[in-house]
């Protein structure tokens, strides 16, 4: 055999696992049609990345516009579609380039370019030639779930690999589905002068904590961004484009007028491409694999979204290092535990890792929590005033450049830092923040509470202060205290958006 594994597709599995097994002595080929990388830099991770910093832009300069010495500034050029062009002007191909540069030259990583055919589990296809190889490894990636509703096809409904192709600027626009990806794009496009509607047939956020998810959608109140949860959506309407989703809602048609539909209601796997090899689908369209990343057929393994849930960089890139392990003669395996969430929720963010407080409860009864801001939070609260006895307001969470800006002038928007504890083992067990730039401190955090990092352990690493995210500091705080009381007062912020 000529190589010791093609990787079917080159996305963020299938270029690390290559780049894992030439590590290890082995010889890797990549197979793409079309980027390497896959969709991070094409319209997922790297786009995001960038379209939340011009929300970011956007959202400060509403906020700040005219306060202080801050100039006022013409709002009504802000336009969600020239940042959309500059990305696709600038962005996608710096990062095509970088991909292709750091793989093939900087890593040394063979890749044959063009739509591959697999033959069998050792043969692959290119441009009429048959690369030959020990073991195939498929990172064909995943696409949007699409609803099978009428008008789905209409033009104006778009998914996130349309949101960088977008021309024109939306006035009204309707989000069909309130997870990470909806949220998300609720909170990217209102900067924009877009009116945004989220519409969620369950639960937005399920899985995150209370007091995060509470903090966003009262935070969404206060933009205008209008949020719908129990709403089964039924039909797209329009002639030409989209004009209006119609949904029923608490026994009631509803419509929602719009000029643009994003659906966000999950990802399908591109499993199609491994069937013919026999290998086992299961029922959400995802290659079934093992620990190890290895199908069913010998020699033949799947990784990144083709693999199904969790869909983050993070596994993805993982799966393609253990197989690529495997493939070595290592007996590697995943782990799934501990791995940490996002949202761009601009001009903040939201990181979580490990347990939510409902969670920790369950398990550990009587959690502690080290917690700012705590207490209440004085309705409607003014830009640049001081409320005597709101101990809250005096207390920056977020730490990168806004933290004060956005207290002082952003209508309190000081973030929300939070840490759980089981006050028996003094072990954190959750950690939770809104605010911006603490989402490099959670790669880490992941890892301590893999290993059982402690409240005292805590208390003896060095903070650089003001940080992002304040955790070192707050539990050195409490360190001292024999029965751990935590910081925060124990109290749920109420559910008032
Ligand atoms: C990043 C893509 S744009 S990858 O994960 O580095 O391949």
């Amino acid at each position: 055999m000529e190589y010791d594994a093609i990787w079917f597709g080159g996305g963020a599995a299938g270029r690390f696992g290559a780049a894992f097994l030439k590590g290890l002595g082995g010889k890797p080929l990549i197979v793409e049609e079309h980027h390497l990388g896959g969709e991070c830099h094409v319209c997922r991770c790297a786009f995001e990345n960038f379209f939340s910093d011009q929300a970011s832009m956007a959202e400060l300069m509403r906020l700040y516009s005219g306060k202080s010495w801050y100039p006022k500034i013409d709002l009504s050029h802000i336009s969600a579609a020239k940042a959309a062009e500059l990305y696709r002007k600038v962005g996608q191909r710096a990062f095509a380039d970088t991909m292709k540069h750091q793989t093939e030259k900087q890593l040394g990583i063979e890749v044959v370019w063009g739509k591959g055919k697999i033959i069998d589990k050792n043969a692959v296809e290119v441009n009429g030639k048959i690369y030959r190889g020990r073991n195939l490894v498929i990172g064909t990636g995943s696409r949007p779930m699409m609803p099978d509703i009428p008008g789905i096809d209409l033009p104006g409904v778009m998914t996130y690999r349309d949101h960088p192709e977008m021309k024109t600027d939306p006035k009204k626009m309707v989000i069909i589905g309130g997870g990470k990806i909806g949220i998300g794009k609720a909170a990217m496009f209102a900067p924009f002068n877009i009116e945004v509607t989220v519409l969620e047939k369950y639960t937005c956020l399920p899985k995150w904590d209370r007091d995060i998810r509470n903090f966003i959608f009262r935070d969404f109140k206060r933009r205008g961004i209008k949020i719908y949860e129990g709403i089964d959506v039924k039909e797209i309407k329009g002639k030409e484009k989209v004009e209006s989703v119609v949904a029923q809602f608490n026994g009631e048609t509803m419509e929602f007028p719009c000029d643009a539909v994003m659906v966000s209601i999950g990802l399908t796997p591109n499993s199609e491409p491994a069937i013919p090899l026999g290998v086992k689908i299961g029922k959400g369209n995802e290659i079934i694999i093992d620990e190890g990343c290895r199908t069913n057929v010998p020699g033949v393994y799947a990784v990144g979204d083709a693999a199904g849930p969790p869909y983050f960089m993070a596994i993805a890139r993982k799966r393609g290092m253990i197989a690529a392990k495997n493939i070595a003669g290592e007996d590697a395996k995943m782990d799934y535990s501990f791995v940490p969430d996002h949202i761009y929720i601009p001009p903040l963010e939201a990181t979580c890792v490990g347990l939510t407080e409902a969670e920790a409860r369950e398990k550990y009864g009587d959690v502690v929590l080290i917690q700012v801001p705590w207490g209440p939070k004085p309705k409607d609260p003014k830009s640049e005033e001081y409320y005597p006895g709101f101990e809250n307001q005096g207390l920056p969470v977020c730490g990168r450049v806004h933290t004060l800006n956005l207290l002082f002038y952003g209508q309190n928007r000081n973030g929300l830092v939070k840490a759980i504890v089981d006050p028996k083992s003094r072990k954190y067990v959750g950690f939770h923040s809104v605010g911006d730039g603490a989402k490099t401190a959670f790669q880490y955090l992941s890892y301590l509470l893999k290993i059982g990092w402690t409240v005292d352990q805590m208390a003896n690493l060095h903070e650089i202060f003001l940080n992002a995210e304040h955790f070192i500091q707050l539990s050195r705080l409490v360190a001292g205290q024999k029965e751990l009381k935590g910081f925060a007062a124990q109290v749920y912020l109420e559910d008032d958006f």
